[in-house]
């Protein structure tokens, strides 16, 4: 049993704020819950950029009941007037007389602002309730928000041999169905799902959400320096925009013909590959603030020793499939040393049917 203290009523908000993920774009997700005289009164949580705040729905929720409230809040309350008018000041004007807050906003134009003005209106505020929980539900926002690069969900399914398909180039499945469910989960709580070229070729993915309930369509990015990509590539067609990341060399009439198709082609530096950090801001002023990449393992080698990998969920199958050539979730040139091997911290692991997912953060990055 929880204990009814001010853990538990935001622990609430942050399980709403929780289920927002992945709908609320480059906007963190945020929830509120309003208490009054030990009942809630309100609750409320941001579910789309451009709408209501957390706080105003939960205060809309609670009308007249709000005066000599205590408000949970996941997030500061905004200072600002942005896409909607500040949320301290609606606080302030309905009366509540106690915020909690989990963690302060990152954003530069709020930055503690929103906590001040509430203490300057006399408000009771308490900030820090639950915030290691808070900071890693909007992780993704954190980062962008102060660095305008979208944050890199690094994910493979691999064999525990680290092997991503047999010698002969099978793939498909490695891990099981509980996993795949999971990777879809992880699809819509993104705003992109970056692959490269010779996935496609190899695949021929949708690199689509599909669960059993609709979910959200992150863009697709394919990386793909030459533009080898065929035009009847799967990942092509569907709902959401495909953007393909090449180099100024790439063949311009190809471009032309992909471009017709609906494809957004971004040339990113005029080396024999795709510079990732040019990749990675050209993403970030399109919006993109989240990006789960699928790998392969030449990708993923890459976006590794680029340091663009922020966080690593790694599913594993409990199978070996062994042969030299075999290909890996990792190919990169690697390191001489064990002790200069890139290492994962704050490891978590999950079970998903008989499958393992290590999830951790490469130091550094
Ligand atoms: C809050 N409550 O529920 C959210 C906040 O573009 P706008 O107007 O929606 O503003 C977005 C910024 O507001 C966002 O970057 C973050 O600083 C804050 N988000 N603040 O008080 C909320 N979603
Ligand atoms: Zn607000």
């Amino acid at each position: 049993m929880e204990l009814l203290n001010d853990d538990y009523y935001m622990r609430l908000a942050l399980s709403m704020a929780e289920g927002a993920s992945g709908q609320t774009g480059i906007n963190p997700v945020v929830g509120c819950v309003l208490v009054k005289e030990g009942r809630i009164v309100g609750m409320g949580a941001h579910l789309k950029r451009g709408e209501g705040h957390a706080e105003v729905h939960a205060l809309n929720m609670a009308g007249e009941q709000a005066r000599g409230a205590t408000a949970y809040v996941t997030l500061e309350p905004c200072s600002h007037q942005g896409q909607t008018p500040p949320c301290c000041e609606r606080l302030i004007r309905d009366g509540v007389t106690r915020v909690v807050v989990a963690a302060v906003d990152p954003n530069p134009v709020v930055g503690g602002r929103g906590i001040e003005r509430l203490q300057e209106a006399g408000i009771e505020v308490k900030v820090g309730v639950l915030e290691a929980e808070a900071a890693s539900l909007n992780e993704a926002f954190n980062k962008f928000i102060r660095t305008g690069i979208p944050f890199v969900t690094l994910k493979t399914a691999m064999s525990l041999d680290g092997r991503i398909a047999t010698r002969t180039g099978h793939s498909r499945w490695i891990t099981g169905a509980a996993s795949r469910e999971a990777v879809h989960t992880l699809r819509h709580r993104h705003a992109g799902i970056m692959a490269g070229i010779s996935t496609v070729l190899a695949d021929d993915p949708e690199l689509s959400t599909r669960l059993s309930v609709p979910g959200l369509q992150p863009a697709k990015i394919i990386v793909d320096s030459k533009l080898r990509i065929p035009l009847t590539s799967r990942v092509l067609g569907g709902t959401a925009p495909a953007i393909i990341l090449t180099t100024q060399g790439a063949d311009k009439a190809q471009a032309e013909r992909l471009r017709e198709l609906g494809a957004e082609v971004v040339i990113c530096g005029s080396g024999e590959r795709v510079d990732l950090h040019e990749a990675m801001r050209a993403l970030g002023q399109r919006g993109i603030s989240s990006v789960l990449l699928e790998g392969g393992g030449v990708l993923n080698g890459a976006m590794l020793q680029a340091g663009l990998v922020d966080k690593a969920m790694l599913f594993y199958a409990p199978i070996i499939v062994g042969g030299e050539g075999a290909p890996s979730a990792f190919a990169f040139e690697g390191h001489e040393d064990m002790s200069s091997a890139l290492r994962l911290s704050r490891i978590e692991i999950n079970r998903f049917g008989e499958d393992w997912c290590v999830t951790g953060y490469p130091e550094g990055g």
